[in-house]
């Protein structure tokens, strides 16, 4: 308790805040509904909020290696036909928490919360860059710009105090299909209003909305469905299309996936990707069951041949209602377990299970392989290859 209470005096005491806001809604409160609230939408942030507050004036430059450089006015954007998306926002970082418990790991400490599912409303990319020239379906200009770089207006330490920034190929800005929105909605609001202006607060209940649409990249963002929100960049300054990828901190030196050999010693940031999708996230669902009456203590799950592991969540007399809490023990029966992963492409997952007097599974079923073929305890693996 009395370090909460420094925190506290800690932001009072200092009207700019010593780090950046970023907040994420209990578990409960996400699954409550399929379109997340505003309210319960996670904010991300690497720097102070900037606050537009002359949307008249407020305008996108693009610029780059196109023919020609532009400023788009809120109007512009406006004019352009108008579409709903319903993406997922989620952070790369989510689920941070978890992981940082094999080992120690960078980062906003972040349960499962840090993603969300809104409507996006807003203009088309493919559309703005076709009003400039840029044809659909496009993967390099004439001029050789093969990225589009989103620069944003707010400023972060990260980048040494220069703004937020990331960038997506050109072909995927200029393909129809790949929905990339510069949007000034979310859930149904619109997020054009002035700071003074807006509807009022009642209006949104139950959807969300109102004054938290500033967190959310207030007048216009970029949402990228499919891929980590740090590449959806907010309050977008500018638009250039550049030959490399952007160059950025949070392109180049965050947000790339290491092997777990790699640590802050001897990481070379160089020879790695900037990560742009998601890895798949399924369901792991299994028995466990030991012999004697021995309950199961633990079922823990890899996807990395057994390298690491997460531990599963495990059910018994899970939907059977006939079955009494005073009942006789359920010491003889299977328990269910459970646990959602990341998969790559290609993965084998594996399980194996702890009892209560601490037997393990063996690894490889060669060391118990026996002529009768029975009591294969071995651990239970499973090819998955992720397809569409
Ligand atoms: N855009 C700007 N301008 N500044 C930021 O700090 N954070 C990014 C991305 N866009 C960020 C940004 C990251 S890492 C994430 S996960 C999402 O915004 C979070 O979006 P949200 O705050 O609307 O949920
Ligand atoms: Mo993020």
């Amino acid at each position: 308790p009395s370090e909460a209470l420094k925190t506290t005096l800690l932001t009072i005491e200092h009207p700019i805040f010593s780090e950046p806001f970023n907040a994420e809604p209990p578990r409960s409160a996400l699954v409550s509904s399929y379109m997340t609230p505003v309210d319960f939408f996670y904010k991300r942030n690497h720097g102070p909020i900037p606050i537009v507050d002359d949307i008249e004036r407020y305008c996108v430059s693009v610029t780059g290696l196109i023919d020609n450089p532009k400023q788009l006015f809120m109007k512009d954007i406006w004019n352009l036909p108008k579409y709903n998306i319903t993406a997922t926002l989620q952070c790369a970082g989510n689920r941070r928490t978890a992981m940082s418990k094999t080992r120690t790991v960078k980062g906003v400490g972040w349960d499962v919360s840090a993603i969300g599912n809104a409507v996006w409303g807003g203009a088309k990319l493919v559309d703005v860059l076709e009003l400039l020239g840029i044809p659909k379906l496009t993967s390099a200009t004439s001029s050789g710009g093969k990225h589009v770089e989103f620069v944003s207006i707010d400023k972060c330490k990260e980048e040494n105090g220069g703004p937020y920034k990331a960038s997506i190929p050109l072909s995927q800005a200029t393909n129809p299909e790949a929905d990339v929105l510069l949007a000034y909605e979310m859930n149904g609001v619109s997020i054009h209003c002035s700071t003074e202006n807006r509807p009022p607060r009642d209006e949104f209940l139950g959807f969300g909305g109102s004054m938290l649409l500033l967190d959310h990249g207030y007048p216009l963002r970029v949402v990228v469905p499919g891929i980590i929100g740090a590449r959806s960049v907010k309050w977008l300054d500018s638009i250039n299309i550049i030959a490399e990828e952007c160059q950025g901190f949070f392109m180049q030196k965050d947000y790339k996936m290491f092997p777990p050999s790699v640590n802050w010693d001897n990481i070379d940031w160089s020879t790695r990707r900037p990560q742009m999708d998601f890895p798949v996230q399924i369901t792991v669902k299994g028995y466990a069951v030991s012999g004697g009456g021995r309950g199961i203590e633990r079922v823990d799950v890899s996807i990395d041949r057994g390298r690491t592991w997460v531990e599963a969540s495990r059910y018994q007399k899970a939907g059977i209602p006939y079955i009494a809490d005073n009942a006789s023990s359920d010491k003889w029966a299977w328990v269910f377990f459970e646990a959602n992963v990341d998969v790559p492409m290609t993965a084998e997952i594996v399980a194996k299970a702890v009892d209560t007097a601490a037997n393990v599974q063996p690894e490889n079923v060669e060391t118990i392989w026996n002529l009768r073929g029975i009591l294969n305890t071995s651990w239970h693996r499973v090819r998955v290859r992720v397809g569409h």
